[in-house]
């Protein structure tokens, strides 16, 4: 049987400015926290390769947008760096960047693909993040600047723009169990964080509209569907909180410009409540999104706690449930991240019905696969197993499009492979292999496949 995706739909892929361009010696890029992180501890992960050390696109896009065109892109997501844009993270415009993104956006839309930018994927500029980062309002406006800037400088080009990539992660990496720089465990400074990037993405929601440039804005957040174990009533409760803190903190205030009230009074009780203004809350009730991104990697299993939480340990989400590690579930062992592609159509049905049906794309979906090199034969890495997993989920998503999901689009992570925050090229993720030294790129059996899948808008299960 030929499953087969609707008319229009967006194939392709996904990446970011950090993880793909490469280093500050790039034409005066400032720099970003990653940099700072880099130098200041050295890679703690894996090997001492920073975000400087990349597929290099900065200099090799057209070379890749050549091999996005024949394996059939008609659309791509990456970022805009910030501190690219504007080293000092405000002030004047660096003029070779802007002059780099538009011959980029230029080179997408004359080979035929759409292309799909976000304005911040983690990478906070060094001189900001002196401020406090996201900690500080002013932030907020220096973003809603940057933003402004973004859209005069490129919205003729660019049509879908995103205002963030998983603002979740900084909030809890970064704030809540310090494995994200700045390395925090600051529960107070993570509900100012989060508060601060979901009215940073309404601000240029805000923007964007009053611009009037006839194109889409949204948000890319990674719903994580949270599965009670049983269906115990404490279980389920604290599978309900779970997605409070984890998908409804940011998918609310984007979708219906509202917080929930159960996760406020949860964060109220802990009296970690940020000091709000009513006009910034209005900004988050009137900036609602047009279309949301999805990246989707893995659920959660969930259940309730087994021990009474100590209360003078700082708040964390964990405080209401348990990860459940549920036996039998299929994991990717690099990653430790559980595959489960049902739950990209239990996402769709989510939005469909709990979120007005809002317009919709699968913004990532991929997996990682540590020393790749071994399944190669006679030049090209054999990887079915990549092959299964875009199947599996693509299987799902289309049940979930026939059932009335308004998902218009579909990029797997990543394309060419690419650098990655906490273990650089341990796990690559690619289409397309990277020879890092030589920056030589090599379609893997995978690419192929998808060329057959996007030319045929569809494929046989
Ligand atoms: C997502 C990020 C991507 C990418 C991906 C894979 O959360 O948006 O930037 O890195 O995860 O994860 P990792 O690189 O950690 O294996």
């Amino acid at each position: 049987m030929k499953l087969e995706f609707p008319e229009g739909f967006y194939f392709g892929s996904a990446t970011s400015a950090t993880q793909c361009e490469g280093g500050e010696e790039n034409d005066g890029r400032g720099k970003n926290i990653w940099d700072l992180w880099y130098e200041e501890e050295g890679y703690k992960f894996h090997g001492a390769i920073g975000p400087g050390i990349t597929s290099a696109f900065y200099q090799n896009y057209k070379e890749d947008i050549q091999l996005m065109k024949q394996t059939g892109h008609n659309s791509f997501r990456t970022s805009i760096s910030w501190s690219r844009m504007f080293p000092e993270g405000f002030g004047e415009v660096n003029e070779k960047a802007a002059d780099y993104y538009r011959s980029l956006f230029l080179e997408l839309k004359e080979n035929g693909i759409e292309p799909f930018v976000n304005l911040y994927h983690f990478d906070m500029p060094v001189k900001l993040q002196e401020l406090g980062g996201w900690e500080n309002r002013k932030v907020v406006d220096y973003y809603k600047e940057y933003a402004w800037t973004c859209f005069n400088l490129f919205g003729d080009l660019v049509k879908h723009w995103f205002t963030f990539n998983e603002p979740i992660v900084h909030v809890e990496c970064g704030y809540l169990q310090g494995y994200h720089y700045p390395c925090k465990v600051d529960p107070k400074a993570a509900v100012s964080v989060a508060y601060h990037t979901a009215l940073a993405s309404a601000l240029a929601v805000k923007e964007y509209h009053s611009m009037k440039q006839e194109g889409k804005i949204g948000i890319v957040l990674n719903l994580t569907p949270a599965y009670p174990r049983s269906s115990h009533p404490e279980d389920e409760k604290a599978a309900k909180i779970a997605e409070l803190f984890q998908n409804k903190s940011f998918l609310d205030p984007a979708v219906k410009g509202i917080y929930d009230p159960e996760l406020v009074a949860l964060i109220e009780k802990h009296g970690l409540l940020p000091t709000v203004s009513k006009e910034d809350l209005e900004v988050i009730r009137q900036n609602t999104v047009d279309f949301l991104g999805v990246n989707y990697y893995h659920p959660f299993r969930v259940c309730a706690k087994a021990n009474i939480p100590n209360p003078a340990a700082p708040f964390m989400p964990e405080y209401y449930f348990d990860i459940y590690d549920m036996p039998g579930k299929r994991m990717n062992p690099y990653r430790g991240w559980e595959i489960y592609p049902r739950g990209l159509y239990d996402i769709a049905v989510n939005i469909r019905d709990n979120y007005g049906n809002i317009e919709w794309m699968v913004t990532e979906n991929g997996m990682g696969v540590e020393n790749e090199g071994r399944f190669k034969i006679e030049g090209m890495i054999q990887d079915d197993y990549r092959i299964e997993f875009y199947k599996e989920h693509l299987t799902w998503l289309h049940k979930g499009i026939e059932e009335g999901s308004n998902c218009i689009g579909y990029h797997v992570w990543t394309f060419v492979d690419c650098w990655s925050w906490l273990n650089a090229y341990k796990n690559r993720y690619g289409l397309v292999e990277l020879d890092l030294e030589n920056q030589k790129r090599t379609i893997k059996k995978s690419g192929y496949w998808y060329q057959e899948l996007l030319k045929n808008n569809g494929f046989e299960t």
